[in-house]
């Protein structure tokens, strides 16, 4: 049986549009795995980033794959490289072409080094929450079931 897993793209350095087009095409061909709905993309500001950072560019993939977690964390590391992710020598949270996080796969909760799924912090950034929301309102945390339309709502009510 594949795994339905979710992808947040960001991008905001280069033409971003092309960036995020190409990821999502990219991600589409990865063997043993079928893109369902990507989410519009949006503009939004960056979030504790370095001082000067670009605007984002955002959005969200479902996908159903047969991949492992962990291979698929690694073709998505490997496409970021493909279309130019240098993160040589780089602070945390860089200006970056390409940046593929995989935020959730089924509802499998993982704790590995480099691998932490549901995406630690994806339910406090709206960045992610709003494109996810746009392609699969009714999907719930699985740490806790919170529904993530509740974790937006309570974002935007503070
Ligand atoms: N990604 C980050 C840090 N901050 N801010 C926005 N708006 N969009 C992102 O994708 C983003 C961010 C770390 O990966
Ligand atoms: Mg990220
Ligand atoms: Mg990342």
């Amino acid at each position: 049986m594949p795994a339905e897993a979710y992808i947040a793209l960001g991008s905001n350095l280069g033409d971003r549009e092309v960036n995020l087009r190409e990821a999502l095409k990219r991600v589409g061909a990865l063997p043993r795995t079928k893109l369902l709905r990507e989410s519009s993309l949006i503009e939004t500001a960056p979030v504790d980033s370095p001082d000067g950072a670009g605007t984002f560019l955002n959005g969200v993939a479902q996908i159903e794959t047969n991949l492992s977690p962990r291979e698929l964390l690694e073709a998505l590391l490997d496409i970021e490289k493909q279309l130019g992710r240098d993160r040589a020598g780089q602070p945390r949270n860089a200006p970056r072409t390409l940046d593929l996080d995989l935020l959730l796969y089924g509802t499998q909760i993982i704790d590995e080094p480099g691998l932490q799924v549901p995406h630690p912090r994806m339910h406090e950034r709206e960045f992610v929450l709003w494109p996810l929301l746009q392609i699969a309102s009714r999907l719930a945390d699985p740490r806790t079931g919170e529904p993530y339309a509740e974790a937006y709502a309570r974002l935007k009510t503070g």
